[in-house]
This record gives structure tokens, C-alpha cells and sequence, in this order.
């Protein structure tokens, strides 16, 4: 794709149109070359909108909560865009045609846009993607973006880091079932939601949910829902558990704190990235591949090979 065409797109993806709006995404997930482009055409956006990041273990019913919020949601924030961020997602593929149509059902089909993000196995890329398609969908006036992830590792973590809210989906049974995960998932969350409170022991996971969580120290109180997704049970008193959410958050500067921790982390993964691509163009140059050879056949230590490529960077920036 030729980088001028990046620019026409972004224009009319942010007066409104979809199909330019989707293209872009698809494009950064597939070339990093477009994606810098298009964060350095971002450069400056101001971010505004809400994201509210959504975990918890597979079939937990993350999904089904998120449809179901879509309709306070929106009454709220006005147009939303979900993110799907990962493979699994009933979101991707022919369920989310199915969304789609029960969501234009519902009369909702003009202010939501759902889109999933495969992971493709490269993971140290996804977070990063993800930074990117939020803030596009930021720059093209989504108000309010809900971010799907499994939250069974890392880079899920890491996806969670570009959300103004973390709300962790859980199940009755979970203290039995997802002992590994749990310090993570717990630390992880700003909202709980016992979801498919339907079934036995939600009152258990409540009691067990409110153990771990007396661990942490917390600024803001932490609230634990229970939902039915699949029976819209619970999910306006879920909703408004997040707007209060905000509300105390940003009081209490802790929105500004986590924007400050974002913009941290990604100039750390730009930085990374600029580093390494510089450290390969070293060794990959005459001078710099024989050097390699040198160390690979131990004629010189590893610790002057690594001053050497240190120092060209050094130099370079001069
Ligand atoms: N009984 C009951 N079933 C539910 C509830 N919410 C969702 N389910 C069902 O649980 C299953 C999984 O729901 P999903 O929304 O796909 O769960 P998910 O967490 O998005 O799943 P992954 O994205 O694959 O991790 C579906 O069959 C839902 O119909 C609930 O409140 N009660
Ligand atoms: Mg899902």
C-alpha cells in the first residue's frame, strides 16, 4: 500500500466512513511500515476516549457481557467499538456476522463497530497493534471501546495496560478451577463480574474473590458483580459500576496516572524495536559480521562486540 494512501484513508475513515475505517485496521495489523506511519499521522490526537478492557478465563462469557452492555453502553457514551483480541472470539468469523445482525436488531448497528484481532502468534506485536486500532478508533470519534481478551497470560496483561478500566469475568467455581492465574487476574481487574451467576456458588466465588482482593491496597473500592449475561440480568447495575468507576478514578487522578504508565511502556516498545532493528543493520554490515564471526569463533570477547554496537548507535545519533 503506498504511504499517501494511508492519508486518504484516515481522512475519510474519521469523517465517518466504516470501510475506510476497517481497511486501516487491517493494514497495521498486517505491516508495521504502515502502522508507524499511521501513529506518527496520529501524532498529537488527543486522546479521549474510554476504553474499558474486558478478561477473564475462556467461556467465562465475556462476549455474551459485552453484547449485552452494548445497550446501556451506548446510552451513555453514544458510538462504541469493540475489539476482539483474540482468535477464540465468537466476534471473528461467522458469529460476528451474527452479532451484527443481532445488534442491528436491536437498533444498534449505527454506533457500534466490532472488530477482532487475530493474534497470529506474534505476541510481543499484539499489544502494540492494539495501541494503534485504539487509538485510531479514538482518532475517528469512538467514544467508548471495549477491549475482549483472554486473560490467561502476559500479553494479555499487556493488552490490558491501554485500558482506562479493567473489568475481570469470572465464574462460579473459579477459585477452584483457575488457581495459576489467579494473583494475575486479580491485580489485573478494577471491576469483577461473577458472570453465569445462574449456576451454583456464586456466593463462594464472591467470598473467595473477596479474599484475594483484600490482599491488594486499592485507591479505589473494588466492586464485585453478579450477571447473567444470556438473561441481561445484572448488566445495567454493571454498567453503572464502571461509570462510577470513572468517576472516582478521575477524581482521584488515577486516570492520568495509568495514561502516564501507558505512554511509558510504548516508548519503551518503540525504543526496543528502533534499538534492535539497529543492532541487526550492525551485524548485518561488512564490518559488523565480521566482528560476529570473531566472537562466534572466540577470538574476541562477547562484552567488546557488544561496546562496539553500542558505541554505533551512539555514534549514529550524531
Ligand atoms: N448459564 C449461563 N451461560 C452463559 C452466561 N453468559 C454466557 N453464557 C454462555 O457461555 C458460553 C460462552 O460464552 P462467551 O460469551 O462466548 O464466552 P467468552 O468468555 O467470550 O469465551 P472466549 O472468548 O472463547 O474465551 C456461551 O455458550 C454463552 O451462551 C450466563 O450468564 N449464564
Ligand atoms: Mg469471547
Amino acid at each position: 500500500m503506498d504511504l499517501s494512501d494511508i492519508h486518504t484513508l484516515l481522512e475519510s475513515a474519521r469523517n465517518g466512513d466504516r470501510g475506510s475505517l476497517a481497511r486501516l485496521l487491517s493494514q497495521i495489523e498486517r505491516s508495521p511500515v504502515v502502522e508507524s506511519e499511521l501513529r506518527l499521522a496520529l501524532a498529537g490526537t488527543e486522546a479521549r476516549a474510554v476504553v474499558v478492557g474486558v478478561t477473564g478465563p475462556p467461556g467465562a462469557g465475556k462476549s455474551t457481557l459485552i453484547s449485552s452492555l452494548l445497550g446501556p453502553a451506548t446510552a451513555a457514551m453514544g458510538k462504541t467499538a469493540v475489539l476482539a483480541v483474540d482468535p477464540s472470539s465468537p466476534f471473528s468469523g461467522g458469529a460476528l456476522l451474527g452479532d451484527r445482525v443481532r445488534m442491528q436488531s436491536h437498533g444498534l448497528g449505527e454506533c457500534v463497530f466490532i472488530r477482532s484481532m487475530a493474534s497470529r502468534g506474534e505476541n510481543g506485536g499484539l499489544a502494540r497493534t492494539t495501541a494503534t486500532a485504539v487509538q485510531l478508533l479514538d482518532a475517528c470519534g469512538w467514544q467508548l471501546i471495549i477491549l475482549e481478551t483472554l486473560g490467561i497470560g502476559q500479553v494479555e496483561l499487556d493488552v490490558m495496560d491501554i485500558a482506562t478500566v479493567v473489568m475481570v469475568v469470572l465464574n462460579p467455581g473459579w477459585g477452584d478451577t483457575f488457581q495459576a492465574n489467579k494473583a494475575g487476574l486479580t491485580e489485573a481487574g478494577d471491576i469483577f463480574v461473577i458472570n453465569k451467576a445462574d449456576k451454583e456458588g456464586a456466593a463462594q466465588t464472591r467470598a473467595d474473590l473477596q479474599d484475594s482482593l483484600a490482599l491488594l491496597q486499592s485507591p479505589v473500592p473494588i466492586s464485585i458483580f453478579d450477571t447473567v449475561a444470556v438473561q441481561q440480568q445484572g448488566v445495567d447495575a454493571l454498567w453503572n459500576g464502571v461509570e462510577s468507576y470513572l468517576c472516582s478514578a478521575r477524581e482521584q487522578g488515577l486516570l492520568a496516572k495509568k495514561q502516564e504508565k501507558r505512554r511509558r511502556r510504548l516508548l519503551m516498545r518503540i525504543l526496543e524495536r528502533g534499538l534492535l532493528s539497529r543492532m541487526y543493520d550492525y551485524l548485518d554490515s561488512e564490518h559488523g559480521s565480521h566482528r560476529l564471526s570473531a566472537v562466534l569463533r572466540g577470538e574476541i570477547p562477547l562484552e567488546v562486540l557488544q561496546a562496539e554496537m553500542l558505541s554505533s548507535v551512539e555514534a549514529k545519533k550524531h
